[in-house]
């Protein structure tokens, strides 16, 4: 990854852990080489323009990607970038294993494809239990409120993970759970808007969501999950051994 002036290394500071503690997400700004996001947006575009004319895919299908730490030459390079893993040695650990690599995308004025308020841990606790699994979260294009950039509850990780209650994607957008309760409006929570190049390291339990997008132009973000290597539990892509697997 190109280096900014303001931002070179991506190694965290004891005040960025301590930050990502207690507000269970951390923003770094203009780390992302543009060449990156341009070529992973000019592949999503084709893969899209290729979905788009099946009618037997649904919206999310057609907007989003999934498995791209295995299909996707640049999301590969992306997901094993030393910078990359510098940025979650901190957080991940011991070892590092790329959990996915996806693309989740909103269409030109696709106001319907909102991810509403969830928690990661909601999908992949039972079956993949991790501790210390966390997002990077990249838009690709500049976002704000407009075009569905992330919400999040700043501090909700602490909380455990509330219940979650399976959505059909044909009539509830991009995500597939969401709260139970149905909750649209939470106390507390934010908007995050960002410009392309900057990440947001988010921890898998802070609640989060994003609206639909109002503008012209596709909103996608490239997303990278990482854990820990745990001893005993279905094994992901080993970026970093760990000397001594935890158990999980
Ligand atoms: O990219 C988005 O709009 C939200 C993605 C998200 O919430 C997720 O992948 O868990």
């Amino acid at each position: 990854m190109e280096a900014a002036a303001h931002d070179a290394s991506l190694t965290l500071s004891a005040q960025d852990r301590e930050t990502f503690a207690r507000q269970g997400y951390l923003i770094r700004h203009q780390v992302v080489p543009r060449a990156f996001l341009a070529a992973l947006d000019r592949d999503m575009e084709v893969g899209y323009q290729q979905k788009i004319r099946d009618p037997a895919l649904t919206v999310e299908e057609v907007n989003n990607s999934h498995g791209l730490g295995k299909d996707n030459p640049h999301a590969i390079a992306m997901s094993r970038d030393p910078r990359m893993l510098e940025l979650i040695q901190d957080l991940v650990y011991p070892g590092i294993e790329l959990f996915s690599a996806k693309v989740i995308s909103k269409g030109p004025r696709e106001l319907d494809m909102i991810c509403h308020w969830h928690q990661d841990e909601a999908y992949w606790y039972d079956g993949f239990p991790r501790e210390r699994r966390l997002s990077v979260w990249m838009p690709l294009q500049d976002v704000d409120a407009g075009n569905g950039c992330l919400r999040v509850v700043p501090g909700s990780h602490r909380d455990g993970v509330v219940p979650h209650q399976p959505r059909s994607s044909r009539d509830h957008g991009a995500c597939r759970l969401s709260f139970a309760d149905g909750r649209e409006e939470l106390p507390g929570a934010i908007e995050l808007p960002l410009p392309a190049g900057s990440l947001i390291l988010f921890s898998s339990r802070l609640q989060h969501s994003s609206l639909g997008n109002r503008s012209n132009a596709h909103r996608r973000a490239f997303i990278l999950t990482y854990q820990e290597v745990a001893a005993g539990a279905e094994s992901f892509e080993v970026l970093r051994p760990a000397p001594q697997p935890i158990q999980a």
